[in-house]
């Protein structure tokens, strides 16, 4: 069997559970192939070269663990600057968020150099090498440079832009081909595949040769769709845990005159938050039954606040949610909750199964896990509703959910007001439906669907 490699920007312990369903699911292959997971060590050295960065390698059982410190240069330009600041927006249709600084390319191929020559030493000539996101796009062309002929996947967790959106990022060519140099390319959803070959045909000028199998600059890959799940199981044994229990039996008790919908995400502008609160300020505008009953508990956990579209967007969302509590609370009610924290893991299912609606509303989103874990942990007798939107890669699965647009801050008004009034039998039908689907498609169903694939797609690199 051949051994697996995965490369990320970060690395994680795959044995312990903090470490998240996609570590655990990746170090599941890992540990049967005695497998290395190489990444940014989350060190950065202040005055270090740039190009540069000492390695370090540990053991998790069966799994090496290899980690590359990164000079501040490196670290600003390939992780803050180009993969944050160009990346991330624009593939999140956010052309107005992108900062083209000329400096951050400079950086971002630096550092993926910089992580293509500490690898190559590593690596043995069966290897199976799995490179995650955006932060990695080039890796494999800059392995290749170096002589590597394994099979090497890619998988992007995020969208990929309509061709003219990407077409606005100076290296947008440079980076479609990079892309060619892998053997398999994952995407999430259909859409993407879909804006994927437009770029080929219409840009790129290459061929759709058929089964997923395009053909640009020289070079043949396979772009296909692999949703990415959830571990129902753990989730659901998750649910059934004190910690679960314990969050559930406290909100119930709390909320019990009230009906609770919830939103847990990080505070992305991505993630629709600011939209999802003016859609349930309209709520209580037009359905004013829902006074006094209807919360909203919105935790978003910081991330990237050294980015500057994040400070903007928390100003934003906390002056939205202070004027809604204002104009529409009560001695013995606010209507928002907003947590800027994370939850502990172990207590997102007892509050999701807590709510009557989970809103899971991005603007735009390669897929979005919180969808799947609020499925995952309602009671199958009593469940709650899913309100969806059709900009995340999960709405190709979770047809059964109300769909969204959140831009439409009316529609979504009335798409709450249909899910809050849900008859039973309707609500657990459609429960029943989505629960299976992210069942049969669930976390080790993508691993093994990827990874089978990259072993049997056509290589012409031997
Ligand atoms: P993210 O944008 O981070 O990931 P998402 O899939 O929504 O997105 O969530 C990841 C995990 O973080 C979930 O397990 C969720 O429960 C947890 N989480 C989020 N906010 C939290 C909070 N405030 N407190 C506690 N836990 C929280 C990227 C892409 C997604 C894609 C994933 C996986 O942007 O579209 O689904 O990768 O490929």
């Amino acid at each position: 069997m051949s051994r697996l490699v995965v490369v990320s920007n970060r690395v994680a312990d795959p044995r312990k559970p903090a470490a998240g369903g996609l570590a655990v699911a990746l170090g599941e292959s890992l540990q049967q192939t005695g497998g290395l997971w190489f990444g940014w060590s989350g060190t950065i050295v202040e005055d270090g070269p740039t190009g540069e960065g000492e390695l370090h390698q540990q053991q998790a059982g069966k799994v090496t663990l290899a980690t590359l410190d990164l000079s501040r240069e490196d670290h600003d330009s390939y992780y803050l600057g180009y993969s944050n600041n160009v990346l991330w927006p624009v593939f999140h249709d956010r052309l107005d968020l992108a900062n083209f600084d000329a400096g951050y390319i400079t950086g971002y191929r630096r550092a993926n150099q910089l992580f293509a020559r500490k690898l190559v030493p590593l690596l043995k000539e069966d290897d199976i090498i799995w490179v995650h996101d955006y932060h990695l796009i080039p890796l494999a062309a800059e392995l290749r440079a170096m002589g590597c002929k394994q099979r090497i996947g890619f998988f992007l967790h995020i969208p990929l832009p309509p061709q003219i959106i990407m077409a606005a990022i100076p290296q947008h060519e440079w980076l479609m081909r990079s892309l060619f140099a892998y053997d398999l390319i994952g995407f999430q959803a259909q859409q993407d595949v879909q804006h994927f070959e437009r770029y080929v045909l219409n840009e790129a000028r290459g061929q759709a040769l058929g089964d997923d199998m395009f053909r640009a600059w020289n070079n043949t890959v396979r772009a296909s769709a692999f949703p990415i799940g959830i571990d129902v199981d753990e989730f659901a044994a998750l649910t059934h845990a004190k910690e679960a229990q314990d969050m559930y039996t406290t909100m119930k008790r709390e909320y019990s005159q009230r009906r609770l919908l919830l939103g847990i995400d990080r505070l992305d502008y991505s993630k629709g938050i600011p939209n999802r609160v003016r859609a349930f300020r309209e709520l209580l505008a037009n359905y004013p039954e829902n006074r006094r009953s209807a919360t909203l508990i919105q935790i978003a956990s910081p991330t990237r606040e050294t980015v500057d579209a994040y400070g903007d967007i928390r100003r934003e969302l906390e002056s939205l949610c202070g004027a809604v509590n204002g104009d529409y609370g009560e001695l013995d009610w606010m209507p928002v909750r907003y947590i800027h924290r994370m939850v502990a893991r172990k207590r997102v299912p007892g509050l999701c199964r807590a709510a009557a609606v989970g809103l899971v509303t991005p603007l735009r989103d390669g897929m979005n896990l919180v969808a799947k874990e609020y499925v995952a942990a309602q009671d199958p007798a009593d469940p709650g509703v899913l309100v969806l939107s059709r900009f995340a890669g999960a709405a190709e699965q979770m047809k059964e959910a109300l769909l969204v647009n959140p831009y439409d801050t009316h529609g979504t008004a009335e798409t709450i007001q249909q899910a809050l009034q849900m008859p039973l039998d309707e609500r657990r039908s459609r429960h029943q439906r989505l629960l299976q689907r992210i069942r049969d498609q669930d976390v080790h169903w993508w691993r093994k669907t990827f990874l089978d694939t990259l072993k049997n797609v056509p290589s012409e690199r031997g």
